[in-house]
């Protein structure tokens, strides 16, 4: 009842997809106690803030625990922009892949980034840890990437490995971080943007376009079809 409530009014009020995770187990000591995780994505090609609107699903997701007794705390969408406020000083960053993974919203692809089935990597993520008993989803365990390998062979800095993700390998190299960082930096400077996000948009999964009907198995036609 709990867990369809929160549910429900986060994807009424503009939440693209929502899950239930246990996560005691990667958490730090001083929060230990607030075991499960509410992993919130919103789909990134809303015409809107996403970031905005994900910490306005936080505020509305803490006021309703608040109100009926349970703990929580929200982990901000994107812990960079807000890097040296007092929460980040006091907790180490809480990867939001991980709850989004354990709550069954998708798997870790070789561009390094969560993958839905329906939305593919094009989705901004949340966090609300909690003590609230939820009723918990099913992890996912292994990547659905197959044979694609779009992303690694397009990116422009070389960043990706092109290595394989598992719940059991959680940390194999997938992303050069750095290499992916500089290149965004050198961006910034020629052409005024920070961002690339191209192996967001290569990847079939989610993508609305002409090429939606071709599977990862069959990358290799769109690679031939691309300049
Ligand atoms: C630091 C950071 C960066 C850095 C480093 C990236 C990195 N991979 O570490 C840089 C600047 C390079 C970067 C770039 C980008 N980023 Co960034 N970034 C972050 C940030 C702030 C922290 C990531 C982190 O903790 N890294 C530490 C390493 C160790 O973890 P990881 O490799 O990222 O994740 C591993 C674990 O999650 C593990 N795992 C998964 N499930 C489980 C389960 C269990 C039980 C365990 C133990 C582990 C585990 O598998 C992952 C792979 O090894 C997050 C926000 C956040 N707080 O989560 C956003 C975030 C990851 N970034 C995001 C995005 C969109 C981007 C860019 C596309 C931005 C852009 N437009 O260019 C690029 C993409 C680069 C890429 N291909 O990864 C999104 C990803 C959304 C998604 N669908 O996955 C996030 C979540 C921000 C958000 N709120 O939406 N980013
Ligand atoms: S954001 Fe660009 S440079 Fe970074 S990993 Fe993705 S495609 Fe490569
Ligand atoms: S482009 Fe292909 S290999 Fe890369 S994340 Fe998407 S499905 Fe996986």
């Amino acid at each position: 009842m709990l867990s369809d409530n929160i549910k429900k009014d986060l994807i009424t009020s503009g939440a693209t997809v929502v899950g239930f995770a246990g996560v005691k187990k990667v958490l730090s000591y001083e929060i230990a106690h607030l075991e499960n995780a509410i992993s919130i994505g919103v789909d990134r090609n809303l015409n809107e803030n996403t970031i905005g609107l994900l910490i306005r699903l936080q505020k509305r997701v803490a006021q309703y625990l608040k109100c009926i007794g349970y703990k929580y705390l929200c982990i901000p969408p994107d812990s960079d922009r807000i890097r040296g406020t007092f929460i980040s000083k006091l907790y180490s960053l809480f990867n939001h892949k991980v709850a989004a993974t354990s709550a069954g919203l998708g798997w870790v692809g070789r561009n390094g980034l969560l993958i839905n089935p329906e939305y593919g990597p094009r989705l901004s993520l949340a966090t609300v840890l909690t003590n609230a008993p939820l009723i918990l989803d099913n992890p996912v365990e292994f990547s659905l990437c197959g044979e694609c390998t779009l992303c690694v062979d397009f990116c422009p800095s070389s960043a990706l490995t092109g290595s394989d993700w598992s719940r059991y390998e959680p940390f194999v190299e997938l992303v050069r971080t750095s290499y992916c960082d500089i290149y965004k930096k050198n961006s910034r400077a020629v052409k005024g943007k920070p961002n690339c996000g191209l192996c967001i948009n290569i990847c079939p999964y989610g993508r609305k376009s002409k090429y939606k009907s071709i599977s990862p198995s069959r990358s290799s036609e769109l690679r031939s079809s691309e300049p």
